[in-house]
């Protein structure tokens, strides 16, 4: 076949499946399906409302993490977890379930902003631009995407219910008592009755000004604007989100200097949640490593908070190691921290040491200077491990409670503002910060948990501390208590009681997490649904004028200034719009003048809620129909709290947008408006292609496609090159696109080389000369049903024989269970190993085994199934055919004879299957009647085990 061209192929067998076969078969069905509505899932009521039958079925809501349309295109690594939803989707659809499966596009972002700033295009007309052109390059990929249901992130329908939840949100409040969201207006009731005290004030509710009622209400709401401590970068003219920072200060993007500054921004309180983020996790069907990733994220610690005195004030720390405050020999504050001012004296006390005054001729002085400082640096960059510990001493002296020790504090950037209580005792002996930080400023240390190697408990000979919480305590008893002996759990609820006792501490929780930074001065994001009246107090509008839309501005670009001019502010694009800014509302207490809010939302957050919009994506009262919502997402057996049945993704969303949409997800939950308090049930993360990089000398990426492999080594127009394992993309050179394929090979074929490339978990190398493999099974199968060069289908109706019922059944076992449980690889090899077998027999093929094999590969390979069902005589789509069921009798293996023998006498004879395992094969000898009456209650000495065909049991 090589050797011959193709013309003359095509003379020969004008009807074998080609490239050109495929692409006319994959358009064909393509457009039928699409004109047809094959993929349209019905639902219980609403505009998209179907046939109640199938509304009847068990549900399946399958999901991808929908794409950002760049202006790049696809390469086929994109597609990779698309075609493997779309395949399990299939599957699920011929196993009697109504599936949802559709992909929005989330478009709103800085990649568009910033190519709109580079190109002077409006984002949105080159994000449109890009989602057309992604739209093509999937619909070539034969996706059975239900296309009523798609959306992008910037449709104003769409972020009409954005707003509408930040609307929401905003006007909610966390109940501690009742443990969930609630209307802010019922905490309103509850300060106007006086059943609940206005914190802060002595004053009645009704005696407060509106401005002053304001601010107590911030203090509440899940959506909130403070003054926070933020990533200020001048360079790019916006603010930072913590992640976007790298490790040394600078910004990820463009890598300018980032200050931290104190600016007015919007926040969502997901810290009123950690508990339940946290323990919701435990009922998800989530890789163990995302789950874990989140719950570090989130950061529960349990530890103590204690008082140390510092003239009339008290420093309060927190603790995760109570036990251990014997041994507190300093302390430490943040440097921002509000009680650093108070305590600081005039003159450096008697006694201080040289190296705790950084040089400087006043406490003053030194905390100024160490003050600015440390305001250079972000937070990852404060806390590394490996760094040299800096700080200044502040001139001032707490008690140590237990010891009465008087104890130096110090101000250090190890130590962050935003945890705990922004201080801390330092215990130099067991934690390893503050060994570092002892020895540089020659600190005391104490010993008070003995360490269980030789080290002795001296700590000043030590080389590290000794942090371990499997010892017990010592150099811990004053007059009133004693924890030496103890152990560290025991010693920490002693400690913590004593401390409880005298009112100077208390047991208490501590997260991790943050508060969500939710503004951003982006152009190309959703405007907030806020405005301020004169007074300056936010008012969310109503859902009659939402959305509000963005307002076309001149000029997009945020303003940008000297990058290390850290006493900037930003200016928001959308600030430059004065008739937008400046309007006149009557939000129900007549016309009134309002500034509206110019900051736009994080691109998280047209991510936080679209599976719900797929449900419904057409309502205009309301975000979705609660029946709808029910029906799809609602709490069921093993899925306590509702949610998408499959959501298939990359892992590098372990965090943020998971964890941002479960928070939304529980608030809409807690407010009533859905049954589903967690947005996705089950989740997979599939690997990454990987594609080979080729660099020459200078380390340059050389195009892939035009490197030669020759002895061993690879070339590039001459010259060596070298070759690894990398991403694929544009800038390496080595991008491969779907649409060069599927014009190869068809998209079948693509399909099935992506499936077929290793486990769907696991990241995989891109081979464009391994793609022809699969192509080839396509061929073979095509031939066992249809003749070449007629084009006739060469099925009989023959029964088949046994021994091809026996491949034929076990073939449908093995793909059904595969399939179900996403092992579309080994799926693969099933259905090739068959129709090699048919194939090889050479011998017609019976029509009921073509109709089963078709019926196993369309989930596959869903255009050329769909015509060889048609050829094979059916009038309806192969899509919505029922899935083979394999018959028990043909799947099980043909058994091999084993002899059970005692004392070399053969006793028992055994059918058993060639691959038992030698534990199976003695426990069933030991068990068989025979054997048992042969031995007659005897012992056994030893039993010699060669599965699967022999047994030999020596009796006691
Ligand atoms: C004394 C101590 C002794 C500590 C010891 C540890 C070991 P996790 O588990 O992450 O919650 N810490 C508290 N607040 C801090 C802040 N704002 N910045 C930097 N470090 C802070 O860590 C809690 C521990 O981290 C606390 O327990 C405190 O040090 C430190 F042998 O207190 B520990």
């Amino acid at each position: 076949m090589s050797e011959m061209n193709s013309a003359a192929v095509e003379a020969a067998a004008p009807h074998r499946y080609t490239a050109a076969m495929a692409a006319d078969i994959e358009a064909r069905w393509q457009d039928f399906w699409d004109a047809e509505g094959t993929y349209e899932a019905p639902n219980p009521s609403g505009d998209l409302a179907g046939d109640p039958d199938v509304v009847a079925r068990p549900k399946k809501f399958i999901m991808d993490m929908f794409p950002y349309p760049s202006g790049a295109g696809l390469h086929v690594g994109h597609p990779l977890g698309y075609i493997a939803t779309d395949v399990f989707a299939r599957h699920q659809r011929m196993t009697g379930h109504n599936v949802l499966h559709t992909l929005g596009f989330d478009a709103f972002g800085l990649p568009a902003e910033q190519y709109a700033v580079q190109t002077g295009t409006h984002p949105r007309v080159s994000t449109e631009a890009n989602i057309e052109n992604m739209k093509v390059q999937l619909r070539r990929l034969g996706l059975g995407h239900d296309k009523r249901r798609s959306f992008a992130t910037i449709d104003p329908d769409y972020y009409k219910w954005t707003q509408w939840i930040f609307v929401q949100i905003f006007n909610s409040w966390y109940d501690d008592e009742a443990g969930k969201a609630r209307p802010i207006a019922d905490l309103v009731a509850l300060f106007e009755s006086g059943e609940r005290p206005v914190p802060g004030t002595t004053r009645a509710w009704s005696e407060l000004t509106a401005a002053e009622r304001a601010d107590v209400l911030g203090e509440y709401r899940l959506a909130y604007a403070s003054d926070a401590p933020v990533n200020w970068c001048p360079g790019l003219g916006t603010v930072l989100a913590n992640e976007e920072v790298t490790a040394d200060g600078r910004s990820e993007r463009g890598n300018f200097p980032v200050f931290k500054a104190k600016l007015r921004q919007w926040n969502m309180r997901i810290t009123a949640y950690a508990d339940r983020l946290l323990d919701d996790l435990d009922a998800l069907d989530w890789p163990e490593a995302i789950k874990l990733q989140q719950r570090n994220w989130i950061g529960r610690s349990e530890g103590a908070r204690v008082d140390f005195a510092v003239g009339d004030d008290a420093i309060t720390v927190f603790t995760t190691r109570q036990d251990t405050l014997f041994g507190a020999t300093y302390m430490v504050l943040a440097p921002e921290h509000e009680l650093v001012g108070k305590i600081v004296p005039a003159a450096w006390p008697e006694g201080t040491h040289d190296v705790w005054t950084g040089g400087y001729a006043t406490p003053a002085e030194a905390v100024d200077a160490y003050r600015k400082q440390a305001a250079s640096k972000s937070d990852v960059e404060r806390q590394a491990e490996a760094k040299d510990k800096t700080g200044v001493f502040t001139g001032a002296y707490a008690i140590n409670p237990v010891s009465g020790d008087r104890v130096p504090v110090f101000i250090a950037d190890y130590v962050l503002m935003g945890y705990g209580t922004g201080a801390i005792m330092a215990v130099p002996a067991h934690d390893s910060r503050d060994f570092a930080f002892a020895r540089a400023f020659e600190l005391p240390m104490r010993c008070v948990v003995e360490p269980s190697d030789d080290r002795g408990t001296d700590p000043s000979t030590w080389d590290e501390a000794f942090d371990s919480y499997d010892a017990k305590l010592v150099n811990s008893s004053n007059d009133e208590i004693s924890l030496d002996g103890l152990g560290v759990v025991e010693a920490k609820a002693r400690i913590t009681d004593w401390l409880v006792a005298r009112g100077i501490g208390e047991g208490t929780v501590n997260f991790r997490l943050r508060d969500w930074l939710f503004s951003r001065q982006r152009y190309w994001g959703e405007p907030f649904p806020i405005v301020y009246d004169e007074d300056g107090i936010a008012h969310a509008l109503p859902e009659s004028m939402l959305p509000l839309e963005l307002p076309e501005v001149e000029d997009y670009s945020p303003r940008t200034f000297d990058p290390d001019d850290a006493d900037t502010q930003p200016e928001t694009p959308l600030s430059r719009n004065e008739d937008w800014v400046n309007v006149t509302l009557d939000l129900g207490d007549g016309p009134k003048k309002y500034r509206r809010e110019t900051n736009t939302m994080p691109n998280w957050a047209g991510s936080c809620w679209y599976e719900l919009r797929y449900l419904d994506p057409h309502n205009d009262s309301a975000l979705v129909d609660p029946a709808i919502e029910q029906y799809w997402m609602g709490p069921r057996e093993g899925q306590p709290h509702g949610g998408v049945d499959l959501y298939v993704g990359g892992a590098e969303h372990a965090v943020l947008h998971l964890l941002y949409a479960r928070f939304w997800s529980k608030v809409l939950y807690d407010l009533g408006h859905v049954s589903s308090a967690e947005p996705f049930h089950k989740l997979y993360n599939q690997g990454m292609i990987q594609a080979f990089v080729y660099r020459d000398a200078r380390g340059i990426a050389v195009p892939a496609a035009e490197v030669e492999e020759r002895d061993g080594a690879f070339w590039y127009q001459g010259e060596k090159v070298s070759r690894v394992l990398g991403k694929m993309g544009k800038s390496l050179k080595n991008a491969v696109t779907p649409d060069e394929i599927c014009a190869e090979y068809g998209a079948d074929t693509l399909r099935l080389y992506e499936m077929a490339m290793g486990p769907l978990d696991v990241s995989r190398p891109w081979d464009t000369r391994a793609v022809v493999g699969q192509y080839r099974l396509l061929q073979r199968l095509w031939r066992n049903i249809v003749d070449e060069s007629t084009g006739e289908v060469t099925v009989v109706d023959t029964e088949p024989d046994e021994d091809t019922l026996r491949a034929l059944h076990k073939a449908i076992d093995g793909v059904s269970q595969d399939m179900a449980a996403m092992r579309f690889n080994t799926a693969i090899a099933k259905v090739t190993e068959l129709n090699n077998y048919l194939t090889k027999t050479g011998a017609p093929v019976s029509r009921s085994v073509a109709e089963r094999l078709v019926l196993l590969v369309a989930p596959l390979a869903p255009h050329i199934a769909e015509e060889l069902w048609r050829k094979l005589g059916h009038t309806e789509s192969v899509v919505h055919q029922d899935f083979p069921v394999a018959d028990p009798a043909y799947v099980v293996d043909e058994t091999v004879t084993c002899v059970v023998q005692i004392k070399g006498k053969v006793k028992a004879r055994l059918e058993v299957s060639p691959s038992i395992t030698d534990a199976d094969l003695e426990a069933l000898a030991l068990a068989d009647e025979g054997v048992v009456a042969a031995l007659g209650g005897a012992g056994i000495r030893k039993v010699i085990v060669r599965a699967p065909k022999l047994v030999n049991i020596v009796p006691a």
